[in-house]
Parts: C-alpha cells; structure tokens; sequence
C-alpha cells in the first residue's frame, strides 16, 4: 500500500550520526570582500539553506545551533558575513539557522538586549542546544574553530586582524562567544542595561563567574577573525555609564536579564539566509 511504502521509504532514508570529526574541513582560508557582491549571488550560492537553516543531507548532524547576530546599518557586513558564514557552518556539518536581530528605530544601540531578544525567540522556533553571540562585522578565518558549545562558555575571539591576532586583555569575553542553553539561562542571559557601546562583554563575563564557570578558547591559531573596516557608528556612542553598570552587576545579575527582558517584536521575516527579527526593545531610560 501507499502508507507501507512510505514508511519503507522513511526507514531506509533514516542517516546515520555525522563523523566526530568533519571530513570537509579546509583549515585557514583566503577571505574575500567583494564591493560587488550581492544577495543574490550568496543566495545563488546557498541554494540549500531554506529561511536561514541548514542542516547535512547525508548525515545526522551532532549539533544544533542558532547564530545570533545583532544589527542596524550593517548591510554590506551582514553580506560579507553570511558569504564566508554559510559554507563555513557547512563544512562543520552542523544543523543551524541564523538570525539577525535588528533594532528598529534610532534610539541609542543595545547589542546585548539584542542578543536576549535572539535567545528567546530562537527557543521559539526549535529546542537550539548552543547558542552563538556573533557580531556582524567579524569574519572567521579558520574552518577548525568550531561553532559548537562546550562544557563551559566559549570565547571564539582569540585574535583578530587589527590587534595583531593577540587576546585584547585577560577576560575579554567580547565578539563572538558560544554558550549553551543551559548555561546562558543559568546566568540570565546579558544584561539588558548597557545602551551605546561597550561593558556588556565584561557583564557576561562577570555573571559567567558568579556562576563558578570558566571562559575556554580554542587555540590561537584557529581562533583567528577579521573584522571588516568600520568607524563607531552613529547611535552607538560610547557608554560612559558602563564601568558604574559593572560594579553592580553582582547585585544586579538576578533581576536584570532574559527574565526582565521586554520588547516588542515588529516583524519575523525568513528570506532565504536568515532570519530577520525586528524588534522595538526601547529606549535608556
Ligand atoms: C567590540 C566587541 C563587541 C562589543 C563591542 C562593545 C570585539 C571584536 N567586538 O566591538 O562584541 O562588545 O565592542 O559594545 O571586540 N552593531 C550594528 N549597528 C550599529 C552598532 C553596532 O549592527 O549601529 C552591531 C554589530 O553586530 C557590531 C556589534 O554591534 O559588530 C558591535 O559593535 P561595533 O562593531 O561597533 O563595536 P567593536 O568593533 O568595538
Ligand atoms: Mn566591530
């Protein structure tokens, strides 16, 4: 019958577990930043990436993952990185899905509400193991740095073009940085306080602490990302709140985080690459 048929299929089309070690990995490779790139030619590109997931037909992937990418105004970095982010995950035979947090309006940027926003709607749409906070300017170089969680909270930015590939300062936890489920409820996600920019890393990392986990990093050499030329935006002026927000966060930690984190979701748009939240989260009060 048709229904026999059909489970016959199901059952012979069931993949087995991806290896431990992805087979497709390259290692370093030359980036490339196009000015004449555009969304076509990466969805052309991409053609198996449906409403911004991916996941290997060939085999059951290990992981899955959600990219969480926060962003106004970065149109050309936001294509420069989904050019190079794509193939990367794919190589990696990961089970993803990318979005993009947009802030709508022009009050002042806040990257880690943002990122908040991106968690909790994430959740929304698939039971996501591991999560990974990635700015939109920041490209990897090297294929074996993985974009999987671990056992504590992982920072992927060991080193970057413009600051000699050397770690900024001890604890620097900004960038792009992997956390689980689990473990980034444990800590109430970011604060959603730091409007403008700068401190919100350095209040991750303080609540990472406070919960007797350990940032790790991959080696240095894999480690490795450019971040593509820009100036401080507008709308995002430095935070000279930020170092009093930091000696508060201990105080501050259970009360301030995914479990006070109010916005307004203006639109779900799932175009082919990404997907696109934008959201109302407010303004400093
Ligand atoms: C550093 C950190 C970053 C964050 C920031 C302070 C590194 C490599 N990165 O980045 O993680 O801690 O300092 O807040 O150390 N964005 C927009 N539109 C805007 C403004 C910001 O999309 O108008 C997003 C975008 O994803 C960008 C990110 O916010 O990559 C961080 O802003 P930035 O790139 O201006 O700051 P930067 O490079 O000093
Ligand atoms: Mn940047």
């Amino acid at each position: 019958s048709q229904t026999a048929e059909t489970s016959r299929l199901n059952i012979s089309a069931e993949k087995e577990e991806c290896p431990e070690e992805s087979p497709l990995l390259v290692g370093a490779s030359k980036l490339s930043f196009e000015p004449s790139l555009t969304l076509k030619d990466v969805e052309n590109e991409n053609k198996e990436v449906t409403e911004g997931e991916y996941e290997p037909s060939y085999c059951k992937a290990k992981h899955s993952v959600a990219i969480l990418i926060p962003h106004r105004q970065r149109e050309k970095h936001l294509l420069y990185l989904l050019h190079h982010l794509h193939p990367f995950l794919q190589r990696q035979q990961l089970h993803y899905s990318i979005y993009v947090i947009h802030q709508a309006g022009d009050a002042t940027f806040n990257r880690a509400k943002l990122l908040n926003v991106g968690y909790l709607e994430a959740i929304k749409d698939f039971s996501w193991g591991c999560f990974i906070f990635h700015d939109v300017d920041l490209v990897p170089e090297n294929d074996h740095n993985l974009y999987i969680c671990d056992q504590q909270p992982k920072h992927l930015v060991v080193g970057r073009n413009a600051t000699g590939y050397k770690l900024r300062y001890k604890g620097y936890f900004g960038g792009v940085t992997a956390m689980t489920k689990d473990q980034f409820f444990k800590v109430n996600g970011f604060s959603n306080n730091y409007w403008g920019w700068g401190g919100e890393d350095d209040d991750l990392r303080v609540r990472v602490e406070q919960q007797k986990m350990t940032i790790v990093r991959p080696p240095a050499d894999v480690a490795r990302y450019t971040m593509v030329f820009h100036k401080r935006d507008t709308g995002n002026q430095i935070n000279k709140d930020r170092m009093r927000l930091l000696g508060q966060t201990l105080k501050m930690w259970r009360s301030d985080g995914l479990n006070s984190c109010s916005y307004k979701t203006l639109s779900v748009e799932r175009p082919p690459l990404y997907v696109n939240v934008t959201v109302d989260i407010g303004q400093p009060n």
